[in-house]
Parts: C-alpha cells; structure tokens; sequence
C-alpha cells in the first residue's frame, strides 16, 4: 500500500489536504492529512466517501454524442476523435456564421483546481473570440462589497480563532459547510469564548452556539445599522482607528442614527434587547471576530449587507487583535499570476481582434433566450451543472432546448446539463489530474499530482482543451504548455506573499502557507490600515447603504407578498456540495424536503411528511414537508441544490429562484425568493 498525497478539489473554503490509500493502482481509502496546520487530519462526510463516486458505475467513460432528444439523456459511444472533430468543426461553422461571441463558456468552480477551472479553458476561448463570462454565480456580491469596503478580498485566517473570546457567525453555516473552521472555535470556546449566530434557519451551526439570533431574511443590513447605532451612542467605538484608518464615519454615523434598535427591531425580527447585547457583547468583548460567510449576500441588498457587516470591526479597532477581525474570504492573498494563465491577451489574436462582450452566468436564461447581436448559438459546459444551479431554472431550460443551440458538456457523471447535450466528454475526477490549489478559507497553497489513473478515456480539461485548440489550428506555444509550466506561470507574480514557493518546494511539502506573516505568527491584514482602496482607507460608504427590505421579502412588494407570503431559502444542504452528489440516495433524500414552522404548515393542513406544491410566478414543484423547528413563521427552508431529474416532476428548487440580480457585483438572489406552499397528497 502506498501513501499519495492530494487536495480535495470541491467549492469549500477549507480546501483539505488529502491521503489517498493506493493499492495496485486503485485508491482504497481518503482520509485527512495529519500534518495540514488548518484542516488537520479529517475530511467532512461527504468527501470521506468519496470513492464511492470515484468508482460509480454512473461516472461518464467514453466520449458519447446524443441520440434522443434533448433533455432525455440518451447518446451513443463515440471516439474521441470524432467528438473533437465534431466539436471543432461546429464551433469553425458557427464562429464563421455568427462570429466568435456566438460561442459562450459555462464554468465554475466544480474543481478548484487552477489549471482545470481556469487554465487552458481560458486560453482557448480567449483564442477564439468567444463571449467572456461574468462568474458571479456564488461569490460576486460579496466580492464586490470587500472590494470596496477593503479593497482587498482577505481577513482573519482560521488559525487565529481560536484566540478569539466572541465568534460571531453571520450568515455561516460553519459546521455544514466550513467544518475545518470549528476545532479552532471548539478550542476558543473552551477558553471561554461565546458562539453567536445570526441566520434565519436554525443550522447545525445555530443550534450548538450559545446565542441564535433568527433574523428576517435579507434584513441584515438593518440589524448592521442597529448595531452601529448602538454602538456609537454609547461611545464603544475606537476614535484612534477610526480616524487614522477610515474615511467617511461621521456620515456612517449619521445614518446609523435613523435605526434605533427599536426601528431595527421591527425590520429584522430579531428583539430589541438582543440587538443592543449583541452589539455592547460585541464592542465589548476583546478580540471578536465575525465569520461572514456567503449567505448574506445572496439577498437584493446583499451587497451593502456585506458593506454594514464589514465594518463593524474597523469602528471597534478589532483589525489590531489577534483573534479579532473578520474573515468572509482568504482568496486574494495569493496574488497568483491569473493573466499569465488565462492569457487574455490571445483576444487581440482572435477573429474578433478585441476584448469579447461579458456574459453574466447569472441571467443564463435570457442569455439563451433573449441575449442578441449575435445570439448565443453555442455553448462549452464544465465545471458546473447549469440545468440545476442557476436560478429561473424554467427559462434555462428552455435555453438548453433550443434545436439551435450546439451544447457540449464536460463531466464526471451525467448530470441534468450533460443531458441537453450534443456532445458529453468524460472528466477526471482531482485523484487522477494534476493541480496547483489556492483556498478561500485559509493560506495555504497545495499541490496535487494523479493519485490514480483515469478511468475509460476520461480526460482532463486542460488536456481537452489542449486538443480542441489543436483541432482548431491554433498553433500558439501555449496550448503545448505542460501543467508545470501553467503551475510557474501562477507562481511568477512577483508578489512577496509568494517569494520562495516553487513547484519543487510544493512538490516536496505538498502544502506551503503564503509569507502573510513571520514564521507561525498572526496575519494582521489591517492593523494598521494598509487598505487596498484608493485612499488606503477603509471606506465606510454610508451613501450606498440605506436599508429597504427585499422587494421579495415579508416586507416587501405588498401585492407578491399577498400571493405567496413564505420567504423561500435555499441554503447548502450539509452532506453534499451544490449539485456534485445529487445522485446519491441519500443527498437526493435530504434535497427533497421543505422545512416549515408548524404555523404555517398548520393553516394549510400540512403535516410532516405530506407531499407539498410549493409555487410562484416562476414554476412550480413537489417537495417533502418537514416541520422541525428550523425556521420561524413565515420562512421556509429547502436544502439544496438536488438533481432535477430525480424529482418526478424533474425539476428542483432553483424552478423557483429569481434572476433578478443583487446590489453590488451582479450576483444572484438566491435567498430572496416569496412562494407559496399547499398540501398535494401523501
Ligand atoms: N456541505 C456543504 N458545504 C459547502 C457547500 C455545500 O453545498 N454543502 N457549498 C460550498 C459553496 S459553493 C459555498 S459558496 C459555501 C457557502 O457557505 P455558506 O455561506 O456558509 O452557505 P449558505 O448555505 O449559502 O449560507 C450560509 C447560511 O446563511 C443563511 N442565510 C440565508 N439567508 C440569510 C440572510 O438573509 N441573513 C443571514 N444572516 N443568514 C442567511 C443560511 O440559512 C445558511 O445557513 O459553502 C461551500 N461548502
Ligand atoms: N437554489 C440554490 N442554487 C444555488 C446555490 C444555492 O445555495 N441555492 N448555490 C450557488 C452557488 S454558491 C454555487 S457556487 C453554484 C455551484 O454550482 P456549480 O458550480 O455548477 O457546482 P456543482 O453543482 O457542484 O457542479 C459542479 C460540476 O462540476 C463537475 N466537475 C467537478 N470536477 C470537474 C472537472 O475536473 N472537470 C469537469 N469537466 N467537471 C468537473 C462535477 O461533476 C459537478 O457536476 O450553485 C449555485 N446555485
Ligand atoms: S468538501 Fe471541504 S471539508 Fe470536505 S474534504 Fe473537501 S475541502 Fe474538506
Ligand atoms: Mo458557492
């Protein structure tokens, strides 16, 4: 038996450093790297199995081309030479008819891998003049309210919370799906630290902290403001940070004072007295640190959410504390050479001869059936599961349908997409590929080589991409780049952060920490300014953040909120990762459910268990009701995101999420979704 070093490539902050157990060639077991400073020896559930999806019988082998119609999933096995051919050709017809913006890519971070989610892919479609796509999906929002707020996209890393004596948990669901994080407040909490959470569902994570606070959905912007208005009342600010540091306090304080906890109170659900302790427990408490996940942002005012939240602890001086701060993403830090992947340049090359129209991957659904001059007549899926994940699903589908529209999908497992495809090419998996892994949820970057080989013919992205750019003439000497170069290119930015790690160190330490700090010392990003706005100031922004509820919220549009009064949250499901998984039993059982307050399940005669039409303007589906003290009145929770085709009805969740767009950064509303529930049998 030998031991193989890996990373799990999956869309989790905590990018866990992997040991894969190989024998005679097949891997026997996966298990959590002792040695990993942050993830330390465990991998969560879903990826401790992951063998099984390894070696499925469902995963995809052979190159196949569709035989039944669209949607259905029935193809036939064909070579990889005729698939590439196929491919190829299509994509000369259609770039010669239609020109090259005609062919749009659809990506995410199915793998978090450089090379395969951000590599030879963008070489190829920058070559070709395609249409750029805008990969707000997930995190833009949030992005883009860090980006302005901090100017850089980094905070508290995970190692320091457990010197923290208050852990506010705001729109994070540690347990379920950042588990790396929770050893490290499991210890700060022996020390004697307090877990706050502030979330409309009451998650694995709310119900072991010590304080839950069941905020109205999309309101937190309010309970920010409240808690600033607090806060500065009773002088608990830092005059020193706040002056040496910030730009635009005396405006953010004026706003503040138009929310008064009372005001706030009513706005957010959450009881007057609570949203005063919360913010002198807060202020108070030396060092508080704020893990701010993604949630927040997924609302219409998401983004000045983030904004309000993020300024909390430049108006306590937190920043200076080891322990203290705030910790959204750690992505930036990196400061890895993208442009000398990606090479955006190669544009200037193609047919186009510029910079190509941006695609927002949230609007998919106009994008197929609306978006003009020129249409989108071609698409290249990876990395993602479009039929499931993106909201508006009905009129994605519709897209997806189009006789017109050349579909190729590359994947593991024949998901909802690859189903619509023309052409479906079989993917590795991360144990049989090479890649070089940054993380949102800490600083170390990681190397991973093939554990094992592919199974059938699958094939990496990088090695498709490679081919498809052969197939199309192009001879540029990037697409013969090898994987070790594509890895130097990354780490040639130059920045400090990345002095010293060379592929032959990661080659031989699997794991380095970025130079973010001396040795093991604290990263303190901000404790002594060192913005990365244009002033070099954290900009408070109080002209951008005004709180109005969701138009699709309890306290929104009047006339929606009278026809479908529940406020609908899709949050991640705790023992999958979006749609990867969705065809295990298990996960599709979880995915199936609605949680309901016994309120509203009551008025509508529904009970645990009954078979739910739950329904909007948008589409309608069955679920399963789960009345388990979850959520409040009025909210309603379906853990997500499942399989379309395994539902009867064949559709999911996301038939009825809104591609209305957030504040800030063009992301989506998942979480800011009005429905209406009612019983249709057993
Ligand atoms: N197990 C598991 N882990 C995952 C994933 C997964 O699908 N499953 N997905 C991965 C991905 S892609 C991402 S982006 C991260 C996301 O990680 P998180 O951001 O932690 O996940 P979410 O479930 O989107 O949202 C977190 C919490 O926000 C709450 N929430 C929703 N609306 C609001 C609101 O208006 N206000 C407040 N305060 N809270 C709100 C939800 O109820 C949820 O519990 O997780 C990653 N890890
Ligand atoms: N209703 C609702 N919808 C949501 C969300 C929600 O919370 N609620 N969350 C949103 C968020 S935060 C995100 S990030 C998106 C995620 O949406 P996606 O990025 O589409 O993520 P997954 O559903 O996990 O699908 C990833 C796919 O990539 C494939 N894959 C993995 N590795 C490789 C590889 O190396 N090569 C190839 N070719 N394929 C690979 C997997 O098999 C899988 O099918 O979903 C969004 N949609
Ligand atoms: S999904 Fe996240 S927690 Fe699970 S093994 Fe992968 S990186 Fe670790
Ligand atoms: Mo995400």
């Amino acid at each position: 038996m030998e031991i193989r070093h890996s990373v799990c490539a999956l869309d989790c902050p905590d990018a866990c450093s992997v040991l894969v157990h190989v024998e005679d060639g097949r891997a026997t077991k996966l298990r959590g790297n002792p040695e990993h400073p942050v993830t330390r020896g465990f991998l969560c559930g879903k990826v401790a199995r992951y063998l099984d999806r390894e070696y499925s019988p469902a995963r995809l082998l052979y190159p196949q081309k569709r035989i039944g119609a669209k949607g259905e999933g029935r193809f036939t096995r064909i070579s990889w030479d005729e698939a590439l051919d196929t491919i190829a050709g299509r994509l000369q017809e259609i770039t010669s008819e239609h020109g090259p913006e005609s062919i749009l890519p659809y990506s995410y971070a199915g793998t978090m891998g450089l090379l395969n989610g951000a590599g030879m892919d963008r070489r190829f479609f920058h070559r070709l003049g395609a249409s750029r796509l805008d990969r707000t999906i997930c995190s833009a929002t949030g992005s883009a309210a860090l980006t302005a707020t901090l100017g850089l996209r980094y905070g508290t890393e995970p190692e320091q919370f457990k010197h923290s004596k208050l852990i506010i948990a705001w729109g994070a669901n540690i347990h379920g799906t950042n588990v790396h994080l929770w050893p490290f407040i499991v210890e700060a909490r022996r020390n004697g630290a307090k877990l706050w959470v502030i979330d409309p569902v009451k998650t694995r994570t709310a119900a072991l902290a010590d304080r839950h606070l069941s905020i109205y959905p999309g309101s937190d912007l309010a309970l920010a403001l409240g808690m600033i208005h607090v806060i500065v009342r009773e002088q608990l600010h830092d005059t020193d940070y706040i002056s040496s540091f910030t730009n635009g306090f005396d405006a953010l304080a004026e706003l503040a004072h138009e929310y008064p906890p009372e005001r706030v109170a009513s706005l957010t659900g959450i009881d007057t007295t609570d949203i005063v302790e919360l913010a002198r427990v807060y202020a108070t408490t030396r060092p508080a640190v704020i893990r701010l996940n993604y949630g927040i942002q997924r609302s219409e005012r998401g983004g000045a959410a983030v904004r309000a939240v993020t300024a909390l602890p430049s108006l306590t001086g937190s920043w200076k504390e080891v322990g203290g701060g705030l910790q959204l993403s750690t992505s930036q830090a990196f400061h890895l050479n993208r442009d000398a992947l990606e090479m955006p340049e190669l544009q200037q090359l193609s047919p186009l001869g510029r910079t190509a129209r941006i695609v927002n991957m949230a609007e998919l659904g106009k994008a197929l059936t609306q978006l003009d001059q020129p249409r989108v007549h071609a698409m290249v899926v990876y990395n993602s599961n479009p039929a499931a994940i993106a909201p508006h699903q009905n009129k994605v589908l519709s897209g997806l349908r189009r006789d017109n529209l050349f579909t190729v999908v590359l994947e593991q497992c024949q998901t909802d997409t690859a189903d619509y495809a023309d052409i479906l090419l079989p993917s590795t998996t991360f144990l049989e590929h090479s890649d070089l892994y940054f993380a949102y949820g800490h600083h170390h970057l990681q190397l991973a080589r093939p554990a094992v080989a592919p199974p059938g013919e699958a094939r990496s992205n990088v090695d498709v991409f490679r081919a498809l750019a052969e197939r199309m003439g192009f001879d540029d000497a990037c697409f013969r780049d090898s994987e070790d170069n594509m890895i130097r290119a990354l780490l040639g930015s130059g920045h400090p952060y990345l002095q010293g790690i060379t592929l032959e160190r990661l080659e031989q330490e699997h794991s380095i920490r970025l130079n973010v700090a001396r040795g093991d010392a604290a990263f303190l990003p901000f404790a002594k300014g060192g913005f990365g706005t244009p002033s070099g100031k954290c900009e408070f922004g109080a002209e951008t953040l005004r709180y109005s509820p969701p138009a699709e919220s309890r306290l929104g549009d009047e006339k929606l909120r009278s026809r479908y009064p529940l406020e609908l949250i899709s949050s991640k499901n705790d023992d999958s990762m979006n749609s990867t998984f969705g065809n295990r039993d298990g996960v599709d059982e979880q995915t199936s459910l609605l949680y309901l307050h016994s309120m509203d399940a009551a008025s509508r005669g529904i009970y645990s268990g009954d078979q739910v039409r739950v329904f909007n303007d948008r589409g309608s589906l069955t679920l399963r009701a789960e009345i388990n003290g979850a959520v409040r009145p009025g909210v309603a929770r379906a853990p997500s995101v499942r399989w379309n085709k395994r539902a009867k009805d064949r559709k999911n969740v996301n038939a009825l999420t809104s591609d209305r767009l957030t504040d800030m950064g063009g992301g989506p509303v998942f979480y800011s979704c009005l429905v209406e529930v009612e019983r249709c049998g057993d």
